[in-house]
């Protein structure tokens, strides 16, 4: 499997004077060949031809954009019931795709902070359900080549988020029905909802829906972004080898925040776990890993996990 692999600019931003051609430049030194740019922030006095040329120097492919709604949508993003924001939102993902196509990138991802809220009677359901599904349709026909996804996640910053959980999200894109949105999978985000990020792998990825993933570990409590594989290997191994079975081609996205940490030292520890989880799964063997699976053993299962560790 191919490796496109990116990773949080926000990470480095503050440690480089928010000059996003150094930070390139150290991604470049790190491995780094896929960047996703956060819209609009980091476009902001930027324009699309300095974005690419930017890019090329430093061997990096744009993979595409990341939405991000600010204040301006405390109340909603695209699902707000405020017509004037509604659109404004819908309006921000068409400037993401103009953008996007500008600089070559082919994908963007949605991650709808504000869709949600926080108290029973707030919100009616089934309305803000359709606001949803018919904006994500327009933007998706607004441009066609380019893969959408929703990116979901059960809590923060609203008590509760709209899109919540794979099955929602599953829900969700059956009635948006368009071949080119799918989900990115955040690992954070699923451990949140206790959901096993190995079962979202298997099914979104063998149904060819799985657009990218963020890979990050944590607590399940918040969206800690902990290194990779540091808190639950074994789950990583098992979502990676759904990954892997189902040829997954999308970025992987390290999405995690080194507060106290150098960013550098901290992506070098991502892509070093990652190859490393990925040769142990080799080491070991598909065949030989889903003969084990097939069994539907606990024990044998347990036994795998021990092997991995004698590797
Ligand atoms: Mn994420």
């Amino acid at each position: 499997m191919e490796l496109k692999l990116a990773t949080r600019l926000n990470a480095y931003l503050p440690h480089y004077n928010n000059d996003l051609e150094k930070v390139f430049e150290q991604l470049e030194k790190v491995g780094i060949n896929y960047v996703d740019i956060n819209f609009p922030q980091q476009t902001l006095g930027i324009t699309p031809e300095h974005m690419k040329e930017m890019l090329d120097k430093h061997n990096l492919q744009p993979n595409g954009m990341e939405m991000r709604f600010e204040t301006h949508y405390l109340t909603g993003d695209l699902g707000n019931p405020d017509e004037k924001l509604y659109q404004d939102a819908i309006k921000m993902c068409k400037e993401a795709a103009d953008y996007c196509h500008a600089i070559g990138g082919s994908m963007i991802n949605i991650w709808s902070a504000h869709d949600g809220f926080d108290y029973s009677f707030q919100i009616d359901y089934v309305e803000y359900w359709n606001r949803i599904v018919k904006a994500c349709q327009e933007v998706a026909d607004y441009a066609p080549d380019i893969r959408w996804s929703i990116e979901y996640k059960p809590y923060e910053p609203r008590g509760y988020a709209f899109v919540d959980s794979m099955g929602i999200v599953e829900m969700m894109l059956h009635d948006i029905n368009r071949k080119n949105f799918g989900v990115l999978l955040d690992y954070c985000h699923m451990l949140m909802k206790h959901e096993n990020p190995a079962m979202g792998t298997a099914l979104f990825c063998s149904r060819k829906q799985l657009f990218g993933v963020h890979l990050n570990d944590g607590y399940g409590v918040h969206d800690d972004g902990l290194m990779v594989g540091t808190v639950t290997p074994f789950k990583t191994l098992e979502f990676l080898y759904y990954m892997k079975k189902y040829n997954f081609d999308g970025m992987i996205y390290f999405d995690t925040e080194p507060v106290r940490e150098d960013p550098s030292d901290e992506t070098k520890s991502n892509i070093e776990m990652l190859k490393y989880l990925l040769d142990l799964l080799d080491q070991i063997g598909m065949d030989k890993i889903q003969q084990i699976i097939d069994s539907n053993d606990g024990v044998k299962a347990r036994n795998l996990m021990l092997e991995f560790l004698q590797k």
